[in-house]
């Protein structure tokens, strides 16, 4: 019995020297520590014995099987340890100081137009406001004209806190704050008002391909003494020239809105379609782009300024359209859309 136990081991022993693979390995220990393997039969054997026998044989058996199972164990690891090494030797080198191939990041479309129109407008003496998105009913309308219950607050229903404040749905909710912010240099020091004051906006909108519920308007303002239609055509026609870059046919007709008089819808031809009408454009030809006006007398007083002595234009430029005609976007969903792959073709190297 000693002789089988001292064979085994060298066996064993024997059989994992020469053995370098995984499965080779689990064939080592079936055949020596499986059900059938020959260190359990040798536990089979034991019923021969005497009771003085079978303590030290089983004993030793017991050593035979902890040995082995240690040393596949072990020989486990080192083939484990080979295999990474192998798999890291294979892999090709490379420097690890290299600058990562990442997509390069974008500016908006939006942001684009946003900063070239901010840009024109302050080379003109324009100051760039900022504004809150949550205002109130009175700057949102009552201060432009618009009292409770007026029909053009259907044309611009929008979401409402339970406070009674509400997501802005024009960057004309900013006009108020504007006037009272810069009255006074205004009056004291005869300083006229020139801002723009860019904006997110929100409408209860059903939307289409030139409709979205959430989109970007860039508010416009000037106010001194004698400012007239001719002063707001000037400063239309630059900044489209400007942001274009190229003729575009632009027309102007009547347009209503309570804080203007008189009122003005300025459209562009659609640059989609070349003006043959298309989803982009409602099959009209034309864009609803820049609603303007000469600020309504109503309006002035209450920002603080006497409309005897001042007058002003207003505008209210659609700054998500200007992207769409800018960058040919046929559909304004699709600017907010967050799709990078389709956002990333207008990087500039800003
Ligand atoms: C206004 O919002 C007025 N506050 C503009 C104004 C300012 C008039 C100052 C006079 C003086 P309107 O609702 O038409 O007007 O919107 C102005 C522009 O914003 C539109 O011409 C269009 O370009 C853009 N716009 C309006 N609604 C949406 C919408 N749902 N999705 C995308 N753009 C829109």
């Amino acid at each position: 019995m000693e002789e089988k136990i001292k064979d085994l081991r060298a066996a064993v022993e024997a059989e994992l020297a020469k053995t370098d693979n995984a499965a080779d390995l689990e064939s080592i220990r079936v055949a020596y520590l499986g059900k059938k393997g020959s260190i359990t039969d040798l536990l089979k054997e034991m019923k021969n014995l005497s009771n003085e026998e079978k303590k030290s044989f089983g004993q030793k058996v017991n050593e035979l099987k902890n040995e082995v199972s240690e040393k596949i164990s072990v020989k486990m690891q080192e083939l484990k340890q080979k295999e990474i090494e192998k798999e890291l030797n294979a892999m090709p080198e490379f420097d690890v100081s290299m600058p990562a191939k990442l997509d390069r990041g974008s500016y908006h479309p939006i942001t684009l137009v946003q900063r070239e129109c901010e840009k024109i407008f302050k080379s003109m003496g324009f100051t760039v406001e900022d504004y809150s998105e949550v205002v109130t009913d009175y700057e949102c309308f009552e201060s432009l004209n618009i009292p409770k219950h007026h029909p053009a607050r259907d044309m611009q229903d929008t979401y409402y806190l339970e406070n009674g404040q509400l997501l802005k749905s024009q960057t004309s909710a900013a006009q108020n704050a504007i006037y009272k912010k810069y009255k006074d240099a205004l009056i004291n020091e005869g300083k006229p008002i020139k801002a723009i004051f860019p904006g997110r906006c929100f409408r209860n909108e059903a939307t289409d391909a030139c409709h979205e519920n959430t989109f970007f308007q860039m508010e416009g303002v000037m106010v001194d003494k004698n400012i007239s239609i001719s002063n707001l055509i000037f400063f239309m026609k630059t900044m489209l020239s400007e942001v274009f870059r190229k003729d575009i046919k632009v027309r102007l007709r009547p347009g209503f809105f309570p804080f203007v008089e008189p009122g003005f819808e300025l459209d562009i031809s659609c640059l989609i379609c070349g003006g043959d009408g298309c989803p982009s454009c409602k099959h009209s030809g034309w864009l609803e782009l820049c609603p303007c006006g000469m600020i309504h007398p109503e309006v002035l007083k209450a920002g603080g300024i006497d409309p005897e002595e001042y007058t002003g234009f207003a505008f209210g430029l659609g700054l998500t359209r200007l992207a769409m005609m800018k960058y040919g976007v046929k559909d304004i969903r699709d600017l907010n859309s967050g799709n990078l792959k389709s956002l990333s073709q207008f990087t500039d190297d800003e």
